[in-house]
Order: structure tokens, then C-alpha cells, then sequence
């Protein structure tokens, strides 16, 4: 089936720089994505926005490029709940991918074993209007009901003004809690102030709860632009991400959200975004809990 990408959608930026910052052995990209191909996966009838092709032979190429030893792969709405396109990206990782999943209701708990065998270790509720139609709460518990048998967690993905409203569903899971994007600061606020005290009281109350301190890219108001010739992009996300990897440790994770759904006023350099890491993680021993241990001990913790 041939589609045509949504109008104002930027290409995922074909040639990335070398990062300057090496990353540590084994370092996981714990947050990306393929889509399709289309012609091979479909995108799915519901979905949002129809990305351009991003295949898994294109990711794995640039985890190698940036240094990268495996990665996480997250199932994106354009696929809604079809994760064909995510699990065969797994099974052809040689084992160096693992994945979360979307699924519905209706999932057999055969589909779910076959998954766990593919490497799928999560699903994700998505609560991002712009991106899906919610499911409804009572289903997505008895989801995260029957998931959590399987050893898995749940990834959330919401913005950070509906956090209160969304806060006892939350709280109730009964899984590992991953927020994506740090639930989506607005950072023209202050690091200390009311909004994201509440993401820190989030964190701080519920030890179950881990975040990604991904994305940059899509939070920055002052975007990809330099200082001082230097490769410091993004700088006015650097308090909030540097505070959470400081106060949390050991329950961050890092991604490069390629191929970079949704970006329609600039594509980041793959290469600049990885260093952008030793801006938020500023030891060796904080940027070793970030991108090696605690990836490897939620989504590969046979081999810890
Ligand atoms: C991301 C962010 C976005 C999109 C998706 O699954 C998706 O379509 O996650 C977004 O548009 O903010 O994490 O890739």
C-alpha cells in the first residue's frame, strides 16, 4: 500500500553528526521507533499522522553510527495496536532490541506470550490527545492487570498540565511506571515551580515510577541553536532534565526518539542530541546508571 506523509512533516535527518561525547559500553537507546515500511506494515486506519518510512535496517544503522549498543523499541500510534512492524524489527536485532507494545482489550494472552518471546517487555497508554483517541481507564487497568504477570511495566505518555487529573489512575498501577519525556515539562516554567514540583512529588512519593529524560528536542523553546560555537543545544531543557537523572539515579532513561514523530519546525541531528547527555549527566558514573544499568536491568535483567 503506498501513503503519503502527512503534509509539514520533516523527513528524519538522513545524516547525523558524530557525537562528540562517547557513549559508555553497552549504552542502550532506550526510546525510538520504525515505521513500517508502509508497503511491508501498514500504517493503521485510526492513526493521528502518517509518518515517512523508517525502517529497522535505518535504525540499526544509526545506533552503530552513534555508538550505541541496543535499543528499546517503542510501538508509535501511526501503528495503533498492530506491532508487526515492532516486533520484526526485534526478532532481527540479533537480540540487541527489546520492545513495549500497544495492545487493546481484546489481545489473546497467546499474542502476549508470543510477544515476550520476541522480546516485548512493556505496553504503552498514551494519553496525548493529539496522537490517539483514549482508551478508556478501566480497560487499560485490566491491561496493566494482566501484563504485570508477565514481568512487564507500563509506559505512560501525557502532558504535563494533565497530570492531576490523571494522577490516581497512575498511582493505582501495579507495575514499573516509565513516563515518557519527562511527562512533557513546559519549560519556559520554572524548574522549581508548581508544575514541575508535582512531577518531582510524582517521582519522589511513587518509587515504582521511572522517567525517561528524553526529548529535548520537543520541549526546548531556545531549539537546536549553539552557544559560543559550542554542541550545547537545547539548554533550556538542561535544568529539568539534569534535576530529575540527579535526584533519581537510578530510575532514568535516555533515548533518541528517532526517527522524530510529529517535529514540523526542525529535524534534530541524531549526533547532537547524544550530546546533549553530559549536560544532564554530568559523572561517569550517572551517565553509566542512565544509558547501561538501568536499561539493562528493566528490559534485560536476565543478563545483570
Ligand atoms: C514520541 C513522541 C510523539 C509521538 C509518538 O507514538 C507516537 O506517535 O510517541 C509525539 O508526537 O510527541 O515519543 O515519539
Amino acid at each position: 500500500m503506498k501513503f503519503h506523509k502527512t503534509p509539514g512533516w520533516l523527513d528524519w535527518y538522513a545524516g547525523p553528526s558524530k557525537p562528540l561525547f562517547k557513549l559508555p559500553a553497552g549504552a542502550v537507546d532506550a526510546h525510538c521507533h520504525v515505521f513500517g515500511p508502509g508497503a511491508e506494515f501498514p500504517y493503521a486506519p485510526e492513526r493521528k499522522y502518517t509518518p515517512c518510512d523508517a525502517s529497522k535496517q535505518q535504525l540499526y544503522a544509526l545506533r552503530d553510527h552513534l555508538g550505541f549498543a541496543r535499543n528499546v523499541v517503542v510501538q508509535a500510534t501511526c501503528h495503533g495496536a498492530d506491532n508487526r512492524a515492532m516486533v520484526d524489527a526485534l526478532v532481527h536485532s540479533g537480540g540487541k532490541a527489546r520492545g513495549v507494545a500497544t495492545v487493546r482489550r481484546s489481545v489473546t494472552d497467546r499474542e502476549l506470550q508470543d510477544m515476550h518471546a520476541a522480546g516485548v517487555r512493556g505496553v504503552r497508554f498514551n494519553f496525548v490527545r493529539r496522537l490517539v483517541d483514549f482508551t478508556p481507564k478501566d480497560e487499560l487497568m485490566e491491561i496493566a492487570g494482566r501484563i504485570v504477570r508477565l514481568g512487564w511495566h507500563v509506559v505512560i505518555y501525557f502532558e504535563a498540565a494533565n497530570l492531576p487529573e490523571l494522577w490516581s489512575f497512575f498511582t493505582a498501577l501495579p507495575t514499573v511506571v516509565v513516563v515518557d519525556h519527562m511527562g512533557r515539562p513546559d519549560v519556559s516554567l520554572p524548574v522549581d515551580g508548581p508544575q514541575f514540583e508535582l512531577f518531582i512529588r510524582f517521582m519522589r512519593e511513587y518509587p515504582n515510577v521511572w522517567s525517561k529524560v528524553t526529548c529535548p528536542e520537543r520541549l526546548s523553546v531556545t531549539g537546536p541553536k549553539a552557544l559560543n560555537g559550542e554542541r550545547n543545544a537545547y539548554r533550556d531543557v538542561v535544568p529539568f532534565a539534569k534535576r530529575i537523572v540527579e535526584s533519581f539515579p537510578n530510575r532514568v532513561l535516555w533515548g533518541t526518539d528517532w526517527p522524530h514523530p510529529n517535529l514540523k519546525d526542525h529535524m534534530p541531528d541524531d549526533g547532537l542530541l547524544v550530546d546533549f547527555i553530559p549536560h544532564i549527566a554530568t559523572t561517569p558514573e550517572l551517565q553509566r546508571k542512565l544509558l547501561v544499568d538501568n536499561p539493562m536491568r528493566l528490559y534485560w535483567p536476565e543478563e545483570k
